[in-house]
């Protein structure tokens, strides 16, 4: 989300294969998301029973738009279901973890009658966040923002710096802590 934040596109958040929930565990599941519903657009969908691909299609209808994330969570799949005369080759997770098998190699661009422009890449495993000072990494976190001007330091990476507008929000409970434990992961990276 860092990344396509910085590349100046917009963020869809697209839950695939939410076929695979049932009613037992269907809220809490979906409910481990709620911190990411205020940052982008959420929808939820599965290409194996149609739920919410119109609505996606709709989102991207006329754009030119690239699928990202992990291998096996349906990339193909959904690009397919937009229009099953693409006919891409799609994958099955079976590695053992789950994690699918890297079936799309290379980024390809395919076209729908409509004009859309869908990119679709193949999986990442993990990709570099390219030059993102840690003081610059709170701005890629929409949510942090109001609470930067109670940082006693302006270039404050609310990690270890007293009276942090952003610590202080995280204890309150006004930003999500699995925000900020993410920050903090990607903070060592950067
Ligand atoms: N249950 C379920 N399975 C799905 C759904 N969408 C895709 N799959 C399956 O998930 C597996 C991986 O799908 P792909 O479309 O190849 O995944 P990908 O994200 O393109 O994977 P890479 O190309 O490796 O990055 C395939 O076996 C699909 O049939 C869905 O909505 N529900
Ligand atoms: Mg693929
Ligand atoms: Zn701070």
């Amino acid at each position: 989300m860092i990344a396509i934040q910085r590349g100046g596109a917009r963020m869809i958040l697209a839950v695939n294969k939410v076929d695979l929930l049932n009613d037992f565990n269907w809220e809490s599941e979906l409910s481990k998301l709620d911190p990411y519903r205020d940052v982008a657009t959420m929808v939820l969908c599965s290409t194996a029973d149609g739920t919410g691909i119109e609505e996606l299609r709709q989102m991207v209808s006329g754009q030119t738009c690239a699928f990202v994330g992990h291998s096996g969570v349906g990339k193909s799949s959904l690009v397919n279901s937009f229009d099953s005369g693409l006919g891409i080759l799609t994958g099955s997770v079976s590695d053992g973890y789950g994690r699918g098998t890297h079936t799309t190699t290379a980024s390809t661009m395919h076209q729908l009658s409509d004009g859309t422009r869908i990119i679709d890449t193949p999986g990442i495993r993990s990709f570099g966040l390219w030059e993102i000072s840690a003081e610059d990494l709170g701005w890629y976190f929409p949510e942090f923002e109001e609470f930067r001007n109670e940082c006693r330091f302006r270039d404050c990476t609310h990690h270890h710096e007293p009276q942090c507008g952003v610590k202080n929000a995280v204890q309150s409970g006004a930003i999500s802590h699995l925000r900020y434990d993410a920050y903090m992961r990607i903070l060592t990276l950067v």
